[in-house]
């Protein structure tokens, strides 16, 4: 939809008129109208079709028309005007935790600094800390939240590219020049950022295939172009509607090589490696062609080919990071992995009484369209003041509604929680009566981030340890381009929870990914139970749940694992 990407252009003219020192008025009405679009339900493109854009709440005839032109032209003249005015770096310096339009504003104008590079070697050389608002702790911070932007900005989203990767198999499907075409690298890896995007074909008339390739749209640089390989970059907006741009490969495959170049170009490169050696013991050579033996070849039409040519069994693409797998595969006991199709409900969806955009009726239909048996419900507590937190008695008052729902639902049960904020010390945010009185509840750190290791330890260890807590939400608050993740011992959250029988979150949120893969593997040999989550706040984000099963088989997750997969009657007995 163009919704979040009308809504990103109208929070950054937002920005840059506070930048530049305009009437408070003004940009206050293009941070209204951003959040307006952000929480539609309706696509605007339909609105401006059926000329009702006006009627969005908010959105008065200079914005309407701004709108329109989005829709109908792919810009905002306006926008571009007042980017022109702008050296191009200054508006990445917001995407910095810490720095908003204020202290941009000094920075550029008082210190010249107009990008990151520069803001980072300014706060290195300890140039900052004099001047007014900063001070010497929030220059020690800047370093490593510059880092953090730098790496969210060189890697995309998993979701991105699941979407760049979707759009470009149509396109070349529809453009009729591959036989076969199918992703490889760390995105069918499942990897919770993805560098470039490797897409491999088959095709009769190679050049046809490139040419097309070439025209996708989007396109904004051929970086190669040869008979068997094909690099672009290509420009998209992130889910969140910011425009980014990405490196995609088109490798093209003979049909009888196409299972090597499967297996090669899925990596990881660790991987290949240790297969590779494994294959020159017993006098195998493998490349990207095939499997040899003295010449001979033995293997490549297909990936299991090239698997079994060495005795080995098929090893699941989210698997192959050379963890010991190969070994597994040897002796015939790799796990059964857990499947999207064994996903029976999602704990973690927020609605409008919370910072959800859409009403608890509405969240439910859609859990129910996926073909859960069940969803819960899980708005903020009270202390969440920025994500609009409830109070105990807002709480409770939804069991009614919750009821009837449920009254009138065969086969589908509502079940009604609470995401509520972890204390400073590890109390809960609502008192025990209430917690008794929700079907579940999830804990979760939404301040204090900066709390000693020890302290932040007993704060989450005592939140697992108390009994009416079931899941403890995105343990490590991380956040991808933004946050690193709070001071924590892991291992002994991990152990806490094994004892108490909390289940740990994986939260599928593209800038969470919390707990992450490797963290949620150790999760699984301490003895926890994961529950593989989207803290959805729209119903689109329901979709989310693809990325976080992906994200659990790299952590060699099987559904006895995963919380969300078992017979609701068994939910019911771990969360009371
Ligand atoms: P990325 O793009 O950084 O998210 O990660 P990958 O894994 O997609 O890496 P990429 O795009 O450089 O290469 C795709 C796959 O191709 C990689 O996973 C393994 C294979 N590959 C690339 N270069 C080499 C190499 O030098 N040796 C071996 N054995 N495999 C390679
Ligand atoms: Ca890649
Ligand atoms: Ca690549
Ligand atoms: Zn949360």
């Amino acid at each position: 939809m163009k919704n979040e990407e009308i809504a990103a252009r109208f929070s950054e003219i937002a920005d840059m008129l506070d930048i530049l020192g305009e009437d408070t008025f003004r940009v206050l009405s293009y941070q209204r109208a951003a959040r307006q679009l952000e929480s539609l339900t309706e696509n605007v493109e339909d609105l401006v079709r059926a000329g009702r854009v006006d009627q969005i709440p908010g959105i008065g005839a200079a914005l309407a028309e701004k709108i329109t032109e989005y829709v109908t032209t792919g810009r905002i003249t306006y926008h571009e005007e007042l980017r022109a005015k702008f050296p191009p770096g200054v508006l990445d310096l917001l995407k910095v935790r810490g720095l908003g339009p204020k202290k941009v504003k000094i920075l550029w104008q008082q210190l010249g600094i107009t990008d990151l590079d520069t803001l980072k070697a300014a706060a290195e050389k300890h140039l900052l800390r004099r001047v007014k608002g900063f001070g010497e702790k929030t220059e020690e911070n800047l370093v490593r939240a510059i880092e953090l932007v730098k790496e969210g900005q060189a890697r995309a989203f998993l979701v991105d590219a699941a979407r760049v990767v979707d759009a470009i198999t149509e396109g070349m499907k529809a453009s009729k020049t591959v036989e076969r075409i199918e992703a490889a690298g760390s995105f069918r890896r499942m990897r919770e950022t993805v560098g470039d995007v490797d897409i491999l074909a088959v095709a009769k008339n190679r050049a046809a295939a490139g040419a097309a390739f070439e025209r996708l749209p989007g396109v904004v640089e051929v970086l190669a172009s040869g008979e068997t390989k094909v690099v672009i970059r290509l420009a998209y907006h992130d889910y969140e509607g910011s425009p980014r741009t990405i490196q995609v490969d088109l490798r093209i495959l003979d049909p009888d090589s196409w299972g090597a170049g499967l297996q090669y170009f899925t990596g990881s490169k660790d991987h290949n490696i240790r297969l590779r050696t494994m294959a020159e013991r017993r006098g195998v050579k493998m490349n990207e062609y095939g499997a040899f033996r003295d010449e001979k070849r033995i293997a490549g039409e297909t990936e299991e080919s090239m698997y079994s040519c060495l005795d080995l069994a098929w090893i699941p693409p989210e698997m192959r990071e050379d963890q010991g797998e190969i070994d597994l595969a040897a002796t015939n006991r790799l796990p059964k992995l857990v499947e999207l199709s064994d996903i029976r409900g999602d704990f973690h969806v927020h609605t409008d009484a919370t910072d959800g955009t859409e009403p608890l009726e509405a969240m439910v239909d859609a859990a129910r369209h996926r073909g859960y048996s069940f969803v819960g419900i899980s708005d903020h507590s009270v202390s969440a003041t920025v994500a609009g937190g409830m109070t105990a008695d807002q709480a409770l008052a939804r069991r009614d509604r919750v009821r009837a729902l449920n009254r009138n639902s065969k086969g589908f049960t509502v079940l009604l929680g609470t995401e509520c904020d972890i204390l400073d010390g590890g109390e809960m945010d609502y008192p025990d009566e209430v917690l008794k009185e929700l079907d579940f509840v999830i804990a979760s750190v939404h301040s204090r981030f900066t709390l000693p290791r020890e302290a932040q330890t007993a704060r989450l260890v005592a939140a697992a340890e108390n009994p009416n807590v079931d899941i403890l939400g995105h343990p490590t608050t991380r956040q991808i381009g933004w946050r690193g993740p709070i001071e924590l011992d892991l291992d002994a959250v991990f152990k806490a929870c094994a004892r108490a029988g909390t289940a740990i979150e994986m939260d599928a949120d593209p800038r969470r990914m919390d707990l992450n893969s490797p963290q949620a593997r150790a999760a699984k040999n301490a003895g926890c139970t994961l529950s593989v989550d989207t803290d959805s706040h729209a119903s689109a984000n329901l979709t989310w749940m693809r990325f976080g099963v992906g994200t659990a088989r790299r952590a060699w997750l099987t559904p006895a694992d995963v919380l969300n997969t078992w017979p609701l009657e068994k939910i019911r007995e771990f969360v009371r």
